[in-house]
């Protein structure tokens, strides 16, 4: 998603680079560009009218107008809507002073919850940690091999074990940390087409036996507002505490 929208916005800011001065009449045309492609990446409409707004009086309050490098003006304060849009504030995933952090992957079936937990243990190895990968997704046959084939491609210990009780295996997992000092426990939860109850009982279960630190929602971002609904329902139901985009498209 954000893909296509980065390329229209460089072909838009591309169009003022070229404009020799800018005036109310050019910088509607570019604003009306830029809330389209918003549009039609299907983010929130009231959110991008206060973007709009926010950028028109900016730019109008800073003097675009007659600056010698307007459009380098314009764009930065562009640029400094979106990322505001999309979150300035970095949130830590808060490791425990108490090892293991555990946290817990949750999401729908599909949407790259096994690929985020490898790339999140990726991350905290560089940041000096020891993460254990847990194979709780006991439903898909396939869903545990591929959890180990991972591990072993980026060279982190997997815990899994045949069972069909998921807090059995993640307090299993909870036990070889603290034999082998694994400080963070990523836990690949299983996930199910559609929202179901089944799901959030056991997620609710694994939460209440296991007190994770982080719960993070894996999230298609190329659903858009859907992604967004089930970020809703998931925070409602069992609590987030952040959120993992991925991109399909
Ligand atoms: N393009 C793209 N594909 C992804 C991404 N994350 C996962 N995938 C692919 O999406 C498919 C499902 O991912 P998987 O991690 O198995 O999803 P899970 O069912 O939630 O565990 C796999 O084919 C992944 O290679 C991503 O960020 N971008
Ligand atoms: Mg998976």
């Amino acid at each position: 998603m954000f893909d296509t929208l980065t390329e229209k916005f460089q072909n838009i800011l591309k169009k003022i680079k070229g404009e020799g001065s800018l005036n109310e009449k050019n910088i509607q045309e570019v604003m009306r560009e830029v809330k389209i492609a918003l549009l039609e990446a299907d983010v929130n409409f009231k959110v991008v009218k206060d973007l709009v707004e926010n950028v028109k009086s900016k730019a109008i309050g800073k003097e675009v107008i007659n600056n010698l490098l307007p459009g380098q003006v314009f764009i930065k304060i562009v640029h400094d809507e979106i990322v505001s849009l999309l979150g300035n504030a970095q949130s830590k995933i808060v490791i425990s002073p108490k090892p293991p952090t555990i946290i817990m992957l949750v999401g729908l079936q599909g949407v790259g919850k096994t690929t985020a937990a490898g790339k999140l243990a990726l991350r905290l190895r560089k940041d000096g940690h020891n993460p254990l990968l847990v194979a709780a997704d006991i439903y898909r046959p396939s869903a545990i091999e591929q959890l180990n084939v991972l591990g072993k491609q980026i060279n982190i210990p997997v815990f899994s074990l045949p069972d069909n009780n998921v807090i059995k295996i993640c307090t299993g997992a909870l036990d070889y940390a603290f034999s082998y000092n694994r400080d963070i426990l990523i836990i690949d939860t299983a996930g199910r087409l559609h929202i179901d109850n089944e799901m959030m009982i056991e997620l609710k279960n694994l939460k209440e036996a296991l007190h994770p630190h982080e719960i993070l929602l894996v999230a298609d971002a190329m659903t858009g507002q859907e992604a967004v609904r089930i970020a809703e329902s998931f925070k409602s139901e069992l609590g987030l505490d952040g959120v993992i985009l991925t991109f399909s498209g």
